[in-house]
């Protein structure tokens, strides 16, 4: 089953998100697999964020990153990451479909409230260097065969 990581950002902690966010995720039908409450060193922010290097917002990125807890998790399903990036809705809030969350709670692209993977590829290489293969849960759900054809 794909698995995607999803990142509740300071913002969205700050502002009480967190649980509208799993919400939502567990409505649309995916299935929490890990999630931890969690302080953001460096050197990871560093290495998540490390595409964006170099480019005018990367330094305000890692700060806003590491300034505060985020909900770090990894939700299962089929095509979890596309499903969980339109739930999430585009970067900038402003350009975010109505009904997401960047929609509906965000309005600047540095305060967008949440992270999700943009490939199968990067979900799979997030997952690992957010999660110790310990701490993912693979459960079965009573309701899985009325979601998952
Ligand atoms: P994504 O989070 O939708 O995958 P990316 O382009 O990968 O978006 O950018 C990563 C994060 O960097 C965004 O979620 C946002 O927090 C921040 N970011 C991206 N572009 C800008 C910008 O132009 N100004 C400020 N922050 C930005
Ligand atoms: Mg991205």
């Amino acid at each position: 089953m794909e698995k995607t990581f999803v990142m509740v950002k300071p913002d969205g902690v700050q502002r009480g998100l967190i649980g509208e966010v799993i919400a939502r995720l567990e409505r649309r039908g995916l299935k929490l697999a890990g999630a931890k409450f969690m302080r953001v060193g460096m050197e990871l922010a560093e290495t998540h964020y490390g595409i964006h290097k170099g480019k005018p917002f990367y330094e305000p990125l890692i700060n806003y990153i590491t300034s505060a807890p985020v909900m770090a998790m990894v939700w299962t399903g089929p095509n979890a990451v596309a499903a969980v990036r339109q739930t999430m809705g585009a970067t900038r809030p402003t350009e975010a479909a109505p009904g997401s969350v960047r929609h509906d709670f965000g309005l600047e692209v540095g305060r967008n409230l949440t992270h999700a993977s943009d490939s199968v590829e990067n979900g799979e290489a997030e997952v690992a260097l957010w999660f110790d293969e310990s701490e993912l849960v693979e459960w079965g759900r009573a309701i899985d065969e009325w979601v998952f054809e």
